[in-house]
């Protein structure tokens, strides 16, 4: 399968590891408007030009590889409503429960743990070395970022994203897009697009 991967930063970069790691996937290049065309990308991948370049190129399927919530979920709007299949990027060494749902275009990073019951959103981040544990949900945009500990039954809304280092314990539930800061504890539900830090998190504001 051929697949194009959208952004050519350092999470594309994580991206073109996992694809290039997995059994039946040929990464083509990045789509990126930040290289000139044709120039080398990111491990030895071409950057094949802006978003323009999408319909020129042969492909199966694209991955939105970008880190920001927002914009990953405005791409993948658009790439979905111009008929794209979007694929799921899974490192070999991610431990996932056959139970588990993961939806389209989702990125789950080397050591990822997702325990039994539990369903990913479409176009979601399961970063480097994060747990997910059992019978949590997961927003579709989401970006649950490296460390993250989710206990049990945790609930995370569409587009938050989740600091690096943080835990949740088990039954919260994290708004639609909220922010959790690095490190963070949360031991209550926090609102839709509120931003909470700290031990045990606290709001900062809106
Ligand atoms: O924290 C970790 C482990 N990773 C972070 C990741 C989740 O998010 C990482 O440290 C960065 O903070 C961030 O990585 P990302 O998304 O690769 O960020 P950056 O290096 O800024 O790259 C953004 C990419 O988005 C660039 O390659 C841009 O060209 C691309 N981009 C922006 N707008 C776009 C568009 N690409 C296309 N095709 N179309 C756009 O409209």
């Amino acid at each position: 399968m051929k697949v194009l991967i959208i952004g050519s930063g350092g999470h594309a970069r994580i991206v073109a590891d996992i694809l290039l790691a997995m059994k039946g996937v040929e990464p083509q290049g990045f789509i990126s408007q930040d290289v000139a065309q044709g120039s080398a990308g990111p491990l030895g991948l071409p950057v094949l030009g802006g978003d323009e370049a999408v319909d020129k190129i042969e492909h199966d399927a694209v991955v939105v590889a970008i880190g920001d919530n927002r914009l990953r979920h405005k791409l993948y709007d658009r790439l979905i409503a111009a008929g794209e299949t979007l694929i799921s990027a899974v490192h070999p060494t991610a431990i996932i429960a056959p139970d588990v749902a993961v939806g389209k275009g989702c990125m789950v990073c080397a050591g990822v743990i997702v325990n039994t019951g539990s369903r990913i959103g479409d176009n979601a981040i399961l970063n480097t070395g994060c747990t997910v544990d059992h019978d949590c949900v997961v927003g579709q945009h989401v970006h649950v970022a490296p460390g993250v500990n989710l206990a049990g039954d945790v609930t995370v809304g569409q587009g938050a994203f989740v600091g690096i280092g943080s835990s949740v314990v088990p039954g919260v539930t994290i708004g639609d897009w909220a922010t959790v800061g690095a490190g963070a504890v949360v031991i209550s539900d926090v609102s839709e697009s509120s931003v909470v830090v700290g031990v045990p998190a606290k709001l900062l504001g809106k």
